[in-house]
């Protein structure tokens, strides 16, 4: 017995790049090897359930566009069936892995006793779910940003009772991950950061916020969590200013607190675009420090200046992103989550399946093409060649020189170097041949 919301919708299966069948993989071929690993291994994707089954299609000047039979979300019955939505969406498009947030689940009641009931109810019940089917949990985390009590952040909000519910808030889903398997637990600090400094003591907020992570961390070990912790930088929106600015802050921030060790990033492609940065950045600073962790995949809108959450479709854009990915020797613990959403006139079932089809035919061509580039060499060569000159003797001994001995060094020798070329035109076009 089905829900039948997708009714008349098949199984989507993979028939190679010349199938014109709008609702086949063309590309995401999950048993194919690619690197000496299933191509299901090396994107390990993932589907939002708050975009996909939470979201109801309002925007700033309007309310819900999706008319869907769990509506309204304010009965267990409705987020049970919901949850069975989710698992026949899940069966349709041989997704390995869902992510969500506490409210996305469960019905909002209104305490924190009855929302933690409601949430362990619904968790039992999308366990049960999981059993005999091929599905895991990429991470679970809390929304701690939509409800008005977090309207001036959770860990960093003036008011330490707010604080004290957000630690019991995360415990709770800390508790629903490992119950349900979660590979990883996620932070992402909706609310943690500020709207103007004139009501801000901003170095305050930032230790409680390290604070609070410790304590994460520290209950991590206590109940024996195997999953790794995540924090997911964004520059602004919901705040003005959040303090998870981008991957190099959070580095930052994590080796403040010495957390380093402990916790890893979660990056999103649309988050990396409000910084003003690349999503291949994000991810080189976050593999330059072993702290690439998992990503969100999506893709922003290079005009709006909001967080658009749209499926991605930019192959050249995904590839190099994988290729940062696969240099960092792939995915541990983390994979590939669609931060991605509708937009909110596409208000039929079959839409839901073609944003993901799409995306994940997108993210596989984008794979196929960094391992291809990967195994071709090209880019590391050119690479290990700009730089082979610190390979040699003279190279090291400039670098463990002092000021005084390379002026000496440059008097003498009449040292007077010459400019080389980046050949970025012609790396581009190396790149180009793979997209
Ligand atoms: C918000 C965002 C969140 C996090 C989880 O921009 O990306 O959905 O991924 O809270
Ligand atoms: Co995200």
């Amino acid at each position: 017995m089905t829900t039948g919301f997708f009714d008349g919708i098949d199984k989507v299966r993979y028939e190679g790049p010349d199938s014109d069948n709008p609702l086949a993989y063309r590309h995401y071929n999950p048993d194919e090897v690619i690197l000496g690993k299933r191509m299901e291994e090396h994107l390990r994707f993932a589907c939002a359930w708050w975009h996909s089954f939470a979201w109801e299609g309002g925007d700033p000047f309007g309310g819900l566009t999706f008319e869907r039979p769990w509506h309204p979300q304010d009965s267990m019955a409705n987020a049970k069936l919901k949850a069975d939505v989710a698992l026949e969406m899940f069966d349709i498009l041989g997704q390995p892995f869902f992510c969500w947030h506490d409210a996305d689940l469960r019905p909002e009641q209104g305490s924190y006793g009855e929302n933690l009931a409601t949430l362990d109810e619904i968790t039992d019940y999308i366990g049960a779910g999981m059993e005999g089917r091929d599905l895991g949990c990429l991470w679970g985390t809390a929304n701690m940003f939509s409800h008005r009590r977090w309207m001036a952040g959770a860990s960093t909000n003036p008011d330490p009772e707010v604080f004290a519910y957000a630690a019991a808030t995360v415990k709770g889903c800390m508790d629903a991950t490992m119950k349900l398997g979660g590979q990883n637990y996620v932070l992402w600090g909706g609310r943690e950061g500020y709207e103007t400094l004139l009501n801000t003591d901003m170095g305050q907020e930032l230790d409680h916020m390290g604070r609070f992570l410790s304590m994460v961390v520290d209950y991590k070990h206590k109940i024996g969590f195997k999953g790794t912790i995540l924090v997911e930088p964004k520059p602004q929106e919901p705040s003005k200013h959040q303090y998870d600015y981008d991957a190099a802050t959070c580095i930052g921030f994590l080796r403040k607190y010495g957390l380093e060790n402990e916790v890893k990033l979660n990056l999103e492609q649309g988050h990396a675009i409000l910084a003003g940065h690349s999503f291949e950045h994000e991810l080189a600073v976050a593999a330059s420090e072993g702290m690439l962790g998992s990503i969100d995949m999506n893709r922003n809108d290079y005009q709006s200046g909001w967080d658009t959450d749209q499926f991605p479709n930019n192959v050249p854009e995904v590839a190099l992103a994988y290729y940062h990915v696969l240099k960092a020797g792939g995915f541990d613990t983390g994979g590939t989550n669609f931060d991605a959403k509708l937009r909110r006139q596409s208000i039929d079932p079959v839409d839901l399946i073609a944003g993901h089809v799409g995306g994940m035919d997108v993210c596989a061509r984008g794979l196929k093409a960094a391992a291809a580039m990967l195994e071709d060499g090209g880019l590391e060569d050119a690479l290990a060649g700009r730089y082979a000159d610190w390979q040699t003797e003279r190279g090291q001994g400039i670098l463990a020189s002092d000021l005084e001995s390379l002026q000496a060094q440059v008097l003498r020798e009449g040292l007077d170097p010459q400019p080389r070329s980046g050949r970025q035109e012609r790396l581009e076009n190396y790149v180009n041949r793979f997209v």
